[in-house]
């Protein structure tokens, strides 16, 4: 006998809470049509095409980058707006002063204000998404309403996007809602509205990056991270990177370093020729969700299954994965052109640019040819480096964990912290020199504690005790370091060579956790002795090494001093255990000789 046909439901009956929203959301919007995005690859080119027929995305030169297009902003809309960013809590107070705050209930109105009527003319597309791999119990569900197809595209490219979601959100009954509208595109009416207490985000104005993928930035971390307090997790702004040492052993380690300093490159780390014998595995680029498991350990899943990274500087010398990886199947946004209608950047080492980020003649005189903050986005699987455990439902266990930044001066190439208490502290220190990855000034120093100043979705206080609380339950907890790739010299050149040399770093790192290598104790945390950095065949001074490896007690007792007013601020909020470990850092820089 014939088996029954087997119809697929509709994808607009799959979930009810889901439908619900989609309608009171188009009686607002009042689009012409609305599209429920399946994920499917015909749906990707059916919609890739429109987007070609209309003249929004461009045909790249299809013989040397089959598969790739090139997609240019609005020449205002270039990067993440934190200044427009608002996290909407019933108490001011749970955001933070590291949050702008807005009253829910304004922020409702001002929004729904903006969004009335706004879609007319245009198509509503329903995006239901999955952050982590669709059986793990650590990943999350949230919908996408927008009317960009662009977005559509990268969604699809950087989460786990369609049917399969909405069947896995219709059996838990949760989502995030994230509603998106690219607006007018006037910065005037540009707001990126969080609402940690419904799980719901807000979006218009933007088409760009974090302000408009909602899954990224909004949901995988500001969301994120208040479900994860409440939970007992952690979602982080780190890199996750399995490194398999001669010996055979893979650890694998997460890191935190601000926006364009440094994850996407040290995830597909191409082991140097000097250091025979180690393989490098990318789990995840961007985002990290940690959880303690059942062994004591830390474990953490890579919520998204794409690269949405910085173009310029790419190449086959910095890092030859990412190279390889943007050679087909990549949305470039905002990247020059060359005559043969390649994509073209600063630093790609490789072409002349013929046509610029804005789609102007190339002329030094009006800046670089890509802009510095143009992306590509690109599935993970096409990364020569990609780990096959980035698709395990359990994640991997943490080895280490690392916070970084661009420091100029002060923060040496890599310290310690004595314990958890202690890396709280080092987490909660990072500062950095500002990138183009937001809109504002390039270059300043600011505090960035756990590189997540623009997306902790709640107050710091309570976010650093919540670390605090999450360490005490480990049994294994990671141990924690901090790097600095970016030191200079005085006549501003770099000190380290950065890139795959920093496997050395990394080798050390592992050293440490696996108790094979002794340390300084140092004022400031351990830090390695002189053989046990291996620099041998390196191009590095035994100036720059030693300068490198510096803590020039002077200053370190500024920069404490400075950590304590910062954290202060967080008043009450702040717990007890942050301010002990500030004193423990000044006793131990007081004591230290100052020469
Ligand atoms: P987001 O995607 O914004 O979160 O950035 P990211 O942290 O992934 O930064 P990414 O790896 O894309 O690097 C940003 C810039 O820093 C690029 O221009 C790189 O070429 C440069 N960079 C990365 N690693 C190093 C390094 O070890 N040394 C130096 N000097 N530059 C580096
Ligand atoms: C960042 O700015 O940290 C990014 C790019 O990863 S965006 O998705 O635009 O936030
Ligand atoms: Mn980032």
């Amino acid at each position: 006998m014939a088996t029954a046909p087997h119809t697929l439901a509709s994808l607009s009956e799959i979930s009810k809470s889901v439908a619900e929203w989609v309608a009171g959301v188009r009686e607002l919007t009042q689009p012409d049509k609305v599209h429920w995005c399946d994920g499917s690859p015909g749906e990707f080119q059916r919609l890739r095409d429109e987007l070609l027929a209309k003249g929004e995305l461009r045909e790249l030169n299809q013989k040397t980058f089959p598969g790739c297009y090139l997609y240019r902003s609005d020449p205002t809309d270039v990067a993440r707006v934190e200044h427009l960013t608002y996290v909407c809590t019933q108490s001011k107070e749970d955001a933070g002063p590291n949050n702008n705050w807005m009253d829910p209930l304004e922020a409702r109105a001002r929004m729904s204000a903006l969004f009335r009527g706004g879609m007319t003319g245009r198509t509503l597309y329903v995006v239901p998404y999955c952050m982590g791999p669709l059986d793990s119990r650590y990943a999350r569900c949230g919908v996408e309403i927008t009317d960009s197809a662009y977005v559509v595209l990268n969604m699809a490219i950087m989460t786990r996007m369609g049917r399969a979601a909405l069947e896995r959100i219709a059996m838990e009954g949760t989502f995030v809602r994230g509603l998106h509208s690219v607006g007018d595109l006037d910065p005037a009416r540009r707001f990126i509205m969080h609402f940690p207490e419904e799980l719901s985000i807000q979006s218009i104005g933007s088409g760009y990056g974090g302000n408009a993928l909602l899954g990224k930035k909004c949901h995988a971390l500001r969301i994120a991270s208040w479900q994860a307090r409440d939970e007992g997790w952690l979602a982080e702004h780190m890199l996750i990177v399995g490194l398999q040492n001669p010996r055979g052993e893979t650890h694998y380690v997460a890191a935190a370093f601000p926006s364009a300093c440094g994850k996407t490159n040290l995830a597909m780390l191409i082991p140097p020729d000097s250091l025979p014998g180690w393989k490098v595995f990318t789990v995840g680029d961007d985002i990290a969700w940690l959880q303690p498991g059942a062994d004591g350990r830390l474990w953490a899943i890579n919520p998204e299954c794409g690269y949405f990274g910085v173009v310029p500087g790419t190449n086959a010398r910095t890092n030859r994965n990412a190279d390889q990886t943007i050679r087909r199947d990549t949305i470039f946004t905002n990247v020059g052109l060359t005559a043969d209608n390649e994509p073209w950047w600063e630093g790609r080492g490789e072409g002349e640019p013929a046509i610029d980020w804005r789609g102007r003649p190339f002329d030094a005189g009006n800046g670089p040819a890509a802009h510095p903050n143009s992306r590509f986005t690109v599935s993970a699987a096409r990364n020569p480096a990609f780990a096959r455990a980035a698709d395990d439902p359990r994640g991997v266990p943490v080895s280490a964990l690392i916070f970084g930044g661009r420091r100029r001066e002060l923060a040496p190439l890599v310290y310690e912290a004595r314990n958890w208490q202690h890396g709280v502290l080092v987490g909660a220190s990072v500062a950095s020199e500002t990138t183009a990855a937001a809109a504002g000034q390039v270059g300043v120093v600011r505090r960035d504690p756990m590189a997540m100043k623009p997306f902790a979705g709640y107050n710091y206080g309570d976010y650093w005790a919540h670390w605090l609380r999450v360490g005490a339950r480990l049994k294994h907890p990671p141990r924690v370091f901090h790097v600095n790739w970016f030191r200079q010299s005085a006549g501003g050149k770099f000190l380290w060579p950065g890139f795959g040399e920093n496997l050395r770093v990394l080798a050390w790192i592992l050293d440490r956790c696996s108790g094979r290598v002794g340390a300084i104790d140092a004022p400031i945390g351990h830090m390695p002795h002189p053989g046990d950095l291996n620099t041998s065949g390196l191009d590095v001074s035994a100036e720059a090494l030693a300068e490198l490896t510096a803590v020039p007690v002077g200053p370190w007792r500024k920069e404490a001093e400075d950590l304590r007013a910062y954290l202060q601020q967080f008043g009450a909020r702040l717990p007890g255990a942050m301010l002990a470990q500030v004193d423990e850092l000044s006793r131990r820089l007081a004591a230290a000789p100052a020469h």
